[in-house]
């Protein structure tokens, strides 16, 4: 295993670059055409990150606006390891979409939200407060109240558990928000452990929230979508989606395929995965991962992508 890493990091960082490069280049899989009209696009926090119209995630319209405006959120349905629409993967929420954004948790069923951005960054808005941020206080976003019940602290991450309540149905719901707080945009974590850790977490996590909340559920495997979101909903969250995708087929199969894994995420939301050193950030946790926990033996690296690289 030693000589695999080894291996890996001698390999430098050219062909790793040069496979993100053709990814890249692939053009997008359909068209951006709801995102694109004039009623949606101030809705999206960034001009030049639109969803696919095949996998957008449709919010239900509102009885008193026409269909086309208010069923549109900038977010997209991914699928996970074995599990198709494991994640919604989306924007950071804008002052005028807090209240579509919580439909859309309510709508979907949502137990976990995964922040991967903080709400400002280097003195620059990346993300609305779109959650109440303190314990016991209550925030109303069009028709849900939301109240911060209890926070946890931990060294890279805040779990905050959520009461969403529907004003117009009377119901109450519990969501689980977690906020990652050592990931600089267009960068990658300080540390790979750290996310290891992090997405370990948020998987535990959603597994006993589906127990306790939804013991008889009969839905997709797996339970409701995770939201996933960054500031555009691209780079930060398709590297956390890569890696719990990645890792997952890595425990159950033991094999490894991020290239594919980043086309077919791409497919569902364009332009995921925003920088080499993200894609590259994949590569470097999987190995520590396979190296905590034993999984990947050397042999077994021999069909991947690392392994056609030349110096
Ligand atoms: N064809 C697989 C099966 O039926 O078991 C389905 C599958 C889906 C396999 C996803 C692997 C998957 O993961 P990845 O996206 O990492 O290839
Ligand atoms: N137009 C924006 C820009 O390039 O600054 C789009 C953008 C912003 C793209 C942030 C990616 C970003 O990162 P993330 O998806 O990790 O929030």
């Amino acid at each position: 295993m030693q000589d695999l890493v080894q291996h890996v990091k001698r390999k430098k960082k050219k062909g790793i670059y040069q496979e993100y490069e053709e990814i890249r280049k692939e053009p997008p899989a359909g068209t951006f055409d709801y995102s694109k009209k004039p009623s949606n696009q101030i809705k999206n926090r960034y001009s030049d990150v639109l969803c696919l119209d095949h996998s957008r995630v449709r919010l239900c319209p509102l009885n008193d606006e026409d269909d086309e405006t208010s069923d549109y959120i900038n977010a997209s349905f991914m699928d996970g390891y074995k599990r198709s629409n494991a994640y919604i993967a989306t924007q950071g929420p804008l002052p005028k979409t807090f209240g579509d954004f919580w439909r859309m948790v309510w709508e979907q069923m949502v137990l976990i939200i995964v922040m991967t951005t903080r709400v400002v960054e280097r003195g620059r808005v990346k993300c609305g407060q779109y959650w109440p941020l303190e314990t016991g206080r209550t925030e109303e976003y069009e028709y849900f109240l939301v109240r911060n019940v209890h926070i946890e602290m931990f060294q890279d991450f805040r779990l905050s558990h959520l009461e969403l309540f529907n004003t117009q149905t009377g119901e109450c719901r519990e969501v689980s928000h977690y906020l990652y707080v050592s990931w600089p945009d267009f960068g990658v974590p300080k540390s790979a452990s750290a996310m290891l850790d992090f997405r370990a977490h948020v998987k535990q996590r959603q597994e006993f929230m589906l127990q306790t909340l939804y013991p008889d559920w009969t839905g997709p495997p797996g339970g409701p979508p995770v939201v996933v979101h960054c500031s555009a909903g691209i780079g930060r969250t398709g590297t956390f989606c890569t890696l719990d995708i990645c890792l997952s087929r890595l425990e159950d199969m033991r094999t490894l395929d991020i290239k594919q894994t980043v086309r077919r995420m791409r497919t569902q939301r364009a332009f995921s995965i925003q920088t080499w050193d993200q894609y590259y950030f994949c590569f470097k946790a999987v190995i520590e991962y396979a190296q905590q926990s034993g999984l990947l033996q050397p042999v077994e690296w021999s069909d991947t992508e690392l392994e056609t690289d030349s110096e």
